[in-house]
């Protein structure tokens, strides 16, 4: 029998102090003692906080069921799906159930206790986020041909008896995909949106404008994706979610247990809504089209006789699609509008949003902006910001761009990235404090990696920049701190399990991949 609970050994969350748009390397990579264990049989991403193996194996043949009733019932039904399609049987939900799955748990939320015993498998949560995330440990006690997409034969779909116990350390577990400067059709997000529910992610935050492109319809402006649309870096055809389209994916993501977190990004970065409308712009004729890859950002017209009832429209129909009553202002590198205008406009559209009923997250620049509680920072670049942020009575969200910007090189010699925030291979991503330095857990709703498409131009590379990058932000927000080593083990496992998926990886050179 073997007890694993993982001992606290953080490292130090500091500001970069590199400047965003500089390409020196910068990274600030903490340092853990390798002394972990590999877990053995049971190697699941992310690290669950109780694992006891029992030393036996129970084996999934073609009479298991599955069941589940009342909320349970969809988890039971998408897990049974996952089974029917990798092992080809038939695999009914149907009492008593092979796999058990049950409401009605003590389990604090979002947690789960599984049970893989002789007789078969017990999960129970408080919530059926719970047994979401539960199913998708137990899928990773499988072999890994348990995520194909059609059957595999001559699979031995044995389990090791196990009893875990599990719950995330945080609550928001993000992924943000920069949709603006190169435009990702639905289908393409959905495939991101399976792989971050397989590894517990639970919050995709759509950039969904900057200065390249706008990328929602917006009805009552109708050429902010007619016309703001149409470009992206490097000249492409860009595109744009219809607010039908986007619904689909808000509830394909919404099935798989993860919310989407729409942002649109003002008073900066907004010259392709100020290509889209003349009378956005105090010259009286639209901003020229930008397609290029370096960062602009284009400010809002605050004086403008439009502008205000301009974001009010947008907000308007863009928070009625969201899903949550958290939204994403954006809020970032506004440099060309002073600090008072820029907190007048930051509050203005705080009171607009909570008029709704609707709480703003922003990146970390509104900390100084005078916002009253409740609001959330999202910690990316300057942590004086982001104190300032939380003695507003604001959470953090972290995604310290040393360790969580996705867009940046994994080595030096990477063929495409960034490197303004450093090199990040798959260790800098895992190997970083989420509460940074004088915070405490509470301060922290969670972190957030997130992929800046500059460069990134197809699914390939998006494949590449995420994974296995992206399991190691999911980690470190679900997970307790661990050991290097011990996570660089399970890689070598998971490997297996995301080439079933079918996800182009990174396949970093540091890590055994079997
Ligand atoms: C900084 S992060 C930006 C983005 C760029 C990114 C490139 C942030 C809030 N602003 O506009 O895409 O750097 O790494």
């Amino acid at each position: 029998m073997l007890l694993l609970i993982f001992a606290a050994c953080a490292t130090d969350t500091t500001d970069t102090g590199a400047d965003p748009h500089d390409t020196a390397d910068t990274a600030d990579s903490g340092d853990t003692a390798d002394t972990g264990d590999s877990g053995a049989a049971v190697s699941v991403i992310p690290q669950p906080l109780v694992v006891t193996e029992l030393g036996g194996t129970f084996s999934l043949d073609q009479a298991m069921t599955v069941w589940g009733e009342g909320d349970a019932a969809p988890v039971a039904e998408a897990l049974a799906a996952r089974l029917r399609a990798a092992t080809g049987y038939a695999v009914p939900v149907e009492a008593p159930g092979t796999i058990r799955l049950a409401l009605g748990g003590a389990e604090p939320a979002e947690g789960y206790t599984l049970e893989v015993n002789d007789a078969g498998v017990e999960l129970t949560a408080s919530d059926a986020d719970g047994l979401y995330f539960g199913a998708q440990t137990l899928l990773q006690l499988a072999p890994p041909a348990v995520y194909t997409s059609s059957p595999v034969s001559g699979v031995d779909w044995t389990l090791p008896t196990v009893q875990i116990e599990d719950a995330p350390r945080f609550a928001w577990r993000g992924l943000m995909l920069d949709v603006a400067r190169h435009f990702f059709t639905v289908a393409e997000v959905e495939r991101q949106i399976d792989w971050m529910a397989v590894h517990k992610l639970n919050r995709l935050h759509l950039h969904l404008s900057d200065d390249q492109g706008w990328r929602i319809e917006i009805k009552s402006w109708p050429d902010l994706a007619i016309v703001g649309g149409a470009s992206e870096v490097g000249g492409g055809p860009g595109g744009y979610y219809t607010q039908d389209e986007l619904r689909a994916l808000i509830a394909y993501a919404a099935e798989r247990h993860i919310t989407v977190v729409p942002e649109v990004d003002f008073p900066g970065h907004a010259n392709a809504a100020l290509s889209a409308y003349p009378e956005l712009n105090e010259s009286g004729v639209p901003a020229e089209e930008y397609t290029g890859v370096g960062v602009i950002s284009t400010p809002l017209w605050l004086d403008g006789p439009d502008t205000l009832q301009f974001v009010s429209d947008v907000w308007g129909e863009l928070a009625a699609l969201s899903p949550d009553t958290i939204v994403h202002i954006g809020g970032d590198e506004a440099v060309d509008i002073n600090a008072s205008d820029y907190a007048a406009f930051i509050q203005w559209l705080q009171a607009d949003l909570s008029a709704d009923g609707y709480t703003l997250i922003g990146w970390d620049e509104i900390g100084p902006a005078g916002l009253d509680a409740p609001f959330y920072a999202q910690y990316w670049y300057d942590l004086d910001n982001t104190r300032d942020a939380l003695a507003r009575g604001a959470q953090i969200l972290a995604s310290p761009s040393g360790h969580a910007y996705l867009d940046m090189k994994q080595s030096k010699d990477a063929a495409y990235g960034q490197t303004w925030a450093g090199i990040i291979d798959t260790r800098t991503a895992w190997d970083w404090e989420p509460v940074p330095n004088g915070m405490v857990e509470a301060d922290v709703i969670g972190v957030e990696g997130c992929l800046w498409t500059e460069y990134i131009d197809d699914t390939a590379k998006m494949d590449f920049m995420l994974w296995p990058r992206a399991a190691a932000i999911a980690e470190r927000g679900w997970s307790q701190p661990g050991t290097w080593e011990d996570f660089r083990a399970r890689l070598g496992h998971h490997g297996a399990r995301l080439d079933a998926l079918g996800v182009g990886y990174a396949a970093d050179p540091e890590v055994d991949w079997e």
